[in-house]
């Protein structure tokens, strides 16, 4: 399989890491929504990363859908997404505060690096950064909650995985303070340490167009 997109995406970089944990072997295309925007169409045309070609040649696209693809193709024992139940919904639930954070992150980035300065409009800028601190406390809280090395308990689920890179991007690349979030700050250090996460390191400088 071949994985598009620069691992300064929090969601390129969510599925590089399941698909790491998953021991899906991938190729990696580093492109960049800025200027290799022409190449990354020719397998999406919403011209957005992640996008994953399968190796029949078909192009996923939309990281949800990735990974709920790579887990059926690891079955339900191994899957990231637990199957049912409240585990399910929890699970669900932090992916979505996860992601949730990391979109109103990148709204935030984006009015830096695709708009004149003359263009950027600060109330809606500062409207997305309070929509992304209200999930980030959320998943602190769940942090500081959790009965167990992971979110959900002994097992690692896409809860972490979503919540950590999200956090890992909103502090890289908009510098929001560790030590207003301790307990997501803490785990995502932890987390950080694994060989999957490392593996798709980010060195940050903020992302480029
Ligand atoms: N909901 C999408 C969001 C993906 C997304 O926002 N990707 C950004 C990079 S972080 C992108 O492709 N931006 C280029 C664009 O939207 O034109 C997902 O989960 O994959």
């Amino acid at each position: 399989m071949i994985l598009i997109g620069m691992f300064d995406s929090p969601f390129v970089r969510r599925v590089a890491v399941s698909m790491r944990l998953l021991g899906l072997p991938f190729e990696h295309r580093n492109w960049s929504v800025g200027k290799d925007q022409a190449a990354i169409r020719e397998y999406n045309p919403l011209g957005r990363v992640p996008t994953l070609v399968l190796d029949d040649g078909v192009s996923l696209c939309d990281s949800a859908t990735l990974l709920d693809y790579l887990d059926q193709q690891v079955g339900p024992e191994r899957a990231l997404l637990p199957p049912s139940g409240v585990a399910r919904r929890d699970a669900l639930q932090l992916m979505a505060l996860g992601s949730g954070a990391a979109e109103k992150a990148v709204t935030q980035v984006y009015e830096g690096i695709f708009r004149p300065a003359e263009k950027q409009h600060r109330p809606w800028v500062d409207r997305c950064a309070e929509q992304m601190h209200g999930a980030l406390a959320l998943l602190d809280a769940a942090c500081a909650a959790k009965r167990g090395p992971y979110l959900l308990g002994e097992r690692l689920t896409q809860a972490d995985v979503t919540g950590v890179t999200a956090w890992t991007f909103v502090h890289g690349a908009l510098r929001v303070d560790a030590s207003r979030y301790p307990a997501l700050a803490a785990h995502a250090a932890r987390c950080e340490q694994m060989a999957a996460f490392a593996d798709a390191r980010l060195d940050f400088s903020p992302p480029s167009a």
